[in-house]
């Protein structure tokens, strides 16, 4: 049996991953010549933790997954903390820590993984052809891949998803553009083994530590949709919008590189509960695509991953394995979009006294509250 992986991403490397484990060969083909994500960083939480163990990449959470011990949210214009604890109870309760890594990092490990040389770049999927005998992916190059069935992991802009659906979906645009990227540690921004996040106006500032003692930052501000973006000005931009914020804050303006911060204006897309269409699914930002809000985009395409694999472990009869992923997964990736929507919202001031009374809440918080929610989070995953 062969399958054709659609994408060489988080999502595309993990499915590859997963059917291997089950004997079936992969092809596996990426629209770009160099993938370069969006994001600098990326948070696997323990769900996603517990699913790299699973599809033998933990190796890789271990060299990149940076020593996230404490959770705190400081007042962005005071400094002031308002709750600082140990993630400790969580990761004792779970039974797997979590894991910030370098978004670069992770994917070229995963590929390194799979085998490099075993992945065909620049192959850009155009059109999905399937027969009783099996599915064809024909590329812009002119070439044509055959195999039995497909894994479109091709992102959050997928083209077989239309496939799949029968009609095509637009993004919505969640509210807020997020600067994100990679800078030294510093303790006099936020202590070296801590997620700190700055809130106030609905804006928000965090780092979170990732390996080599870097801290993966990201600045959210609520803006319209569509605004110029202009590296010359990053700086300067960042500087306004957080006038009169704390310390630490305008350090972490000071020391980022607008040469290699990324702006996104941050989108999800309305959740479907078609995944599947007969030897054709969906896996990742094609089936799900989320906001960042609860650090679940990544983890729920390995989650993806572990399900398929599962799912062909049960039933070698390629469209029954593709009912059942979509069956065990449609649910669950739903709830991961909508609760990031919710967060989104409560924490980027969609209503002002919604987030005000957050914060107030925040100012009240011994981390049971935040922990609680973050293990609802985790343990819905398939491995508990
Ligand atoms: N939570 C995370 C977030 N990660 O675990 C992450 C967030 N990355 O709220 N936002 C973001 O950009």
């Amino acid at each position: 049996m062969k399958a054709l992986i659609i994408g060489a991403g988080i999502g595309g490397m993990a499915a590859a991953a997963a059917l291997r484990q089950q004997g079936i060969e992969c092809d596996v083909f990426e629209a770009v010549k160099e993938i370069k994500p969006v994001g600098a960083a990326i948070s696997v939480w323990s769900n996603g933790v517990k699913c790299m163990n699973h599809l033998g990449m933990g190796h890789i959470m271990d060299e990149l997954g940076g020593p996230m011990r404490n959770m705190a949210y400081q007042d962005g214009k005071t400094g002031q903390v308002m709750t600082q604890f140990s993630l400790k109870p969580l990761i004792d309760e779970v039974g797997e820590r979590p894991c910030p890594v370098s978004r670069a990092g992770l994917q070229s490990m995963m590929v390194d993984s799979w085998g490099r040389d075993s992945v065909q770049f620049d192959k850009r999927i155009e059109r999905v052809e399937e027969t009783e005998q099996g599915v064809s992916a024909y590329f812009t190059d002119g070439t044509v891949a055959h195999g039995d069935l497909m894994i479109a992991a091709d992102g959050a802009r997928s083209v077989v998803r239309g496939y799949v659906l029968g009609m095509e979906l637009e993004r919505r645009y969640a509210g807020y553009v997020n600067w994100n990227g990679l800078v030294a540690a510093d303790a006099l921004i936020a202590p070296l083994d801590q997620w700190t996040t700055f809130v106030g106006e609905g804006k928000r500032v965090s780092v979170m530590p990732i390996s080599d003692q870097r801290f993966y930052f990201f600045f959210d501000v609520p803006l319209p949709v569509g605004l110029e973006e202009n590296r010359a000005t990053l700086k300067d931009d960042l500087k306004g919008y957080f006038a009169g914020w704390a310390d630490p804050v305008q350090k972490l303006i000071d020391a980022l590189d607008p040469e290699t911060t990324n702006r996104i204006e941050i989108h999800d897309v309305e959740p479907f509960d078609t995944f599947v269409k007969g030897r054709v699914a969906l896996l990742g930002d094609s089936a799900h695509s989320t906001t960042p809000d609860i650090g679940q985009g990544g983890c729920s395409a390995m989650e993806d991953a572990v399900v398929l694999g599962m799912a062909f472990a049960d039933t070698q009869d390629i469209e029954s394995a593709l009912q059942a992923y979509q069956s065990k997964r449609h649910e669950r990736a739903k709830d991961l979009v909508l609760k990031a929507r919710k967060r989104c919202d409560v924490t980027h001031g969609k209503n002002m006294k919604v987030t005000q009374a957050w914060y107030d809440e925040l100012k009240q918080e011994q981390g049971d509250n935040i922990m609680a929610g973050l293990k609802e989070t985790i343990i819905g995953g398939p491995l508990g």
